[in-house]
């Protein structure tokens, strides 16, 4: 296969972070882990192309509705400034890394946010970013494929990046089962070319 890398493609790294990717972390994706090598590969590949590496990071205040404890969906995850909220130690980082959820905001997407009580929308520097860099088209990895890979995927899409998902370098939270194919069908529905589904 030809590279999937030039200098107008963005390699997007999704929330590759303790919480989700170490099993100690307190929203650990099953096989997280095993990502981290094979996201590694691919910055090399881009980097080595010319293409741009962007990282994002969840990044939440202590208090927040996306948390169970303050009546939200998830375990207390990537709260600012804690081990879990770091890239994971063993992440080749090599490009501009952009937080996410930082106002309260669920934060799913790498693009933008909308408040969980308020609704209010917000865009991160994402898109600017991969404007700026020349990136017309995005391939992105990382945690979790059934929801913040996803919804960056998505979002690549309504931004009118061409999206492919490399599924071997994801791994899935799953909280209801099917969420993973589900997910991985409804990035392919809206044109985001899935790598290495099956
Ligand atoms: C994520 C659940 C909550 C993710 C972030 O990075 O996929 N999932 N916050
Ligand atoms: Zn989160």
């Amino acid at each position: 296969m030809t590279s999937l890398y030039d200098p107008t493609t963005a390699l997007v790294v999704v929330d590759v972070q303790n919480d989700f990717a170490d099993p100690r972390g307190g929203l650990y994706v099953a096989g997280g882990e095993e990502i981290v090598p094979l996201a590694n590969e691919e910055i090399r590949a881009a980097r080595r192309a010319g293409a741009t590496v962007v990282y994002s990071q969840d990044w939440h205040p202590e208090h927040t509705p996306h948390f169970v404890t303050d009546g939200g969906t998830w375990p207390v995850h990537c709260v600012q400034g804690t081990w879990g909220a770091q890239l994971h130690p063993d992440l080749v980082v090599d490009g501009p890394v952009i937080r996410k959820g930082t106002g309260g905001e669920d934060g799913y997407s790498a693009f933008s946010a909308r408040h969980p009580t308020s609704g209010e929308e917000s865009a991160t520097e994402l898109d600017a970013v991969l404007r700026e860099a020349g990136a017309r088209s995005l391939v992105v990895v990382g945690l979790a494929g059934d929801v913040c890979v996803k919804e960056t995927a998505l979002d690549g899409r309504r931004h009118g990046y061409e999206v492919t998902l490399l599924a071997d370098a994801t791994r899935h939270v799953e909280l209801e089962a099917g969420d993973a194919d589900r997910a991985l069908a409804e990035m392919a529905d809206a044109g985001v070319t899935v790598h290495g589904w099956m």
